[in-house]
């Protein structure tokens, strides 16, 4: 149970869509529900830079964790852990890696790896630490030392109907054993779980029950990058059944993927990470979600990724069509607003009469809105028309973008209310080129 009343510092609010943390690099993500909310406890990258880290390698100083209720709305709560405040971790290595972070008997147990003090242990490298809170926001107390016994990357905590804790790790090969009940010590020999691939990098453990069936997801280079896959079994220890791909590689080349699956309010949702705001250095990522979806045998759909990702979005509030759901062929494109900031988002940009983007689910209520407000660009003046769920559906407003070398936000009336939820579809009706930043009504 959460405990509530506990003042903790909210930093800021981000967007959902994908990627849904928008203000900083994410990754790794671990999604949890607890109570109404779901957490996410995702590796935080930075930047390298002489003297900070290893420049063109991964580098990582804290933590931090994010709650939404709504998987649209996420909340910074700020960093939980930091490497220099840890007793056991080298405080110039810049290595908090892929943390997890579950709940027992009201307290919460963040489990996160990094590289130990040479004075601290007879362990060299990766070992894996843990952190308690009352909330899950924190605040954390890091224990002294290290898991004893456990040498690696990627904790992931599993906790069985029986309340047996489970906890896996990596390091090359997937490894498992059972924890005590004060969560903080292995209560079981550990197990090397065998029937994973034998070549290519695996880590990331994940696993997950559902129906009686233990799913193990995790990541492997079965090719030149890591894809997700899965195996099950009807025990958590295993022995596993390889039984597919959870995701694809990613097309763009991102090397690395790693996941979490939840349930929330009935609904299955993946959660991992793509570098989309570094796409020219594959170790600043940024979380995503998606969707996930079972066959009747209890096989997993494989998640194609989209950058519309999850959540419903508010007609209200600015709307990134940019993270749009589809796109036409020709007429259409997707840039960066700044290239040397690429926090500030994207845009879409239409040069075509009749190139279109979609934008699913835009809740605009039951109160009769009256104007749409566009913010948009076009050196020699465009045209945009605004429809409901079809290209041929019901127009909600046809908006001219006046001649502007600077963006300028056009206000026009809508032609039409539908109450509710809406795909959006945004066309352009000229040849000029027209960029647009978001859309919102009012
Ligand atoms: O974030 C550093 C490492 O990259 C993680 O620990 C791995 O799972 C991979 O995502």
């Amino acid at each position: 149970m959460i405990k509530s009343l506990l003042l903790v510092l909210v930093v800021s609010n981000t967007y959902g869509q994908n990627p849904i943390i928008r203000d900083q690099f994410s990754a790794d993500p671990s999604a949890r529900v607890f109570g109404d909310k779901v957490y996410l406890f995702p590796s935080h990258d930075i930047l390298a830079t002489e003297g900070k880290g290893r420049v063109g390698w991964f580098c990582m100083e804290d933590y931090h964790v994010f709650s939404s209720i709504n998987l649209t709305d996420w909340t910074d709560h700020g960093p939980i852990v930091q490497q220099n405040k840890v007793p056991w971790v080298k405080p110039d290595s810049y290595s908090m890696w892929a943390p997890d972070c579950i709940e027992k008997n009201d307290k919460y147990y963040f489990y996160f790896p990094s590289i130990v003090k040479d004075s601290i242990t007879k362990a060299q490298g990766f070992t894996i630490g843990v952190a308690i809170a009352d909330n899950p926001e924190g605040p954390y107390t890091t224990e002294f030392l290290p898991i004893e016994g456990v040498r690696g990357i990627d904790p992931n905590v599993f906790i069985d109907k029986d309340r047996q804790a489970y906890l896996y790790w990596s390091q090359g090969n997937i490894f498992a054993a059972k924890l005590k009940d004060n969560m903080l010590e292995l209560d079981s020999e550990v197990i090397t779980l065998g029937e994973l691939p034998t070549k290519g990098l695996k880590e990331g453990p994940y696993l997950f029950e559902r129906k009686g069936i233990y799913y193990l997801t995790y990541p492997h280079v079965e090719n030149k990058i890591e894809r997700l896959e899965y195996a099950i079994s009807d025990n958590p220890l295993g022995p596993f059944k390889v039984s597919g791909v959870v995701m694809d590689e990613s097309p763009s080349g991102c090397w690395t993927n790693h996941q979490s699956i939840i349930e929330f309010k009935n609904q299955w949702y993946l959660f991992y990470h793509h570098n989309d705001y570094s796409p020219n250095f594959d170790k600043a990522r940024s979380v995503r979600a998606d969707s996930l979806n079972f066959n009747a045998d209890g096989t997993i759909q494989k998640v194609i990724p989209t950058l519309r990702g999850i959540g419903i979005t508010s007609a209200t509030k600015e709307i990134q069509i940019d993270r749009y759901s589809n796109v036409s062929e020709k007429g259409t494109s997707i840039a960066f607003i700044d290239t040397l900031d690429t926090f500030k988002g994207w845009k879409t940009v239409f040069n075509q009469s009749n190139g279109w983007v979609q934008y699913n689910s835009v809740d605009f209520g039951k109160k009769r809105l009256k104007s749409l407000i566009i913010k948009s660009k076009s050196n020699n003046g465009g045209t945009l028309e605004i429809r409901s769920n079809s290209l041929n559906g019901t127009v909600i407003a046809k908006v001219n973008i006046p001649k502007t070398d600077d963006w300028k936000e056009v206000k026009a009336s809508l032609t039409t209310f539908k109450p509710d939820n809406q795909n959006l579809f945004i066309i352009s009706k000229g040849d000029n080129e027209t960029e647009l930043d978001w859309i919102k009504f009012e």
